[in-house]
């Protein structure tokens, strides 16, 4: 049996939180607030953490951390990915430009992800204009990144659990 520690990030409002929720087979911790900020609509944002729990059927531990999206709190991510051994960049495929929202964050977990397994989780696709993943794939290719590109709906327990597996399965080949 492993333990993982799991780092959930990505723009405002992609779903981080929801994810967690989502699976976390305890109650998850949450440390969200009113939103005041006017670039994004939703009614609550973390401040501080998301924390949530989950076994495979493997017996694999995941704990799992979501990141605080607002830029603002961008000093804390660094502190959340240390001993990180998997990152999830989640990004919006209706943002203006999820690609480079992407990139931000791989540069953001640059040193996290060099130790670390990595995958990138595309949302909101049923409301994308371009719905396909390619042109994740194409920059990580010109970035000479293999990172999994795959397709998650934050509020859909299949879909972020399959996207877990995926990362520990690629853990796994490392250890
Ligand atoms: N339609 C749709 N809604 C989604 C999808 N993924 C997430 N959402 C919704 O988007 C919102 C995301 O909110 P949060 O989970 O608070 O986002 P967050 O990333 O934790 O945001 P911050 O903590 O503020 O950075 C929720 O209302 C979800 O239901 C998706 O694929 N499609
Ligand atoms: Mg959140």
């Amino acid at each position: 049996m492993n333990e993982f520690k799991i780092v959930l990030t990505g723009p405002m409002g992609v779903g981080k939180t929801t994810a967690i929720a989502a699976i976390s087979e305890i109650a998850p911790v949450k440390t969200d607030v009113q939103n005041n900020d006017s670039s994004n609509a939703k009614a609550t944002t973390t401040v501080g953490l998301d924390y949530g729990e989950l076994t495979l059927d493997n017996g694999d531990k995941l704990r799992l951390y979501g990141t605080p999206g607002q830029e603002r709190f961008a000093f804390m991510w660094d502190i959340m990915a240390q001993g990180a051994l998997g990152i999830i960049i989640m990004v919006d495929a209706t943002r203006p430009d999820p690609v480079a929202d992407m990139v931000t964050y791989l540069t953001y977990f640059r040193n996290a992800t060099q130790k670390s397994g990595c995958i990138i989780a595309v949302g909101r696709l049923e409301h994308a204009s371009d719905t396909s993943l390619e042109a994740f794939s194409e920059r990580l290719e010109q970035l000479n990144l293999v990172y999994p590109v795959v397709p998650m709906d934050a509020r859909v327990p299949q879909d972020v659990s399959m996207a877990l597996e995926l990362l520990i399965t690629q853990l796994e080949a490392k250890l």
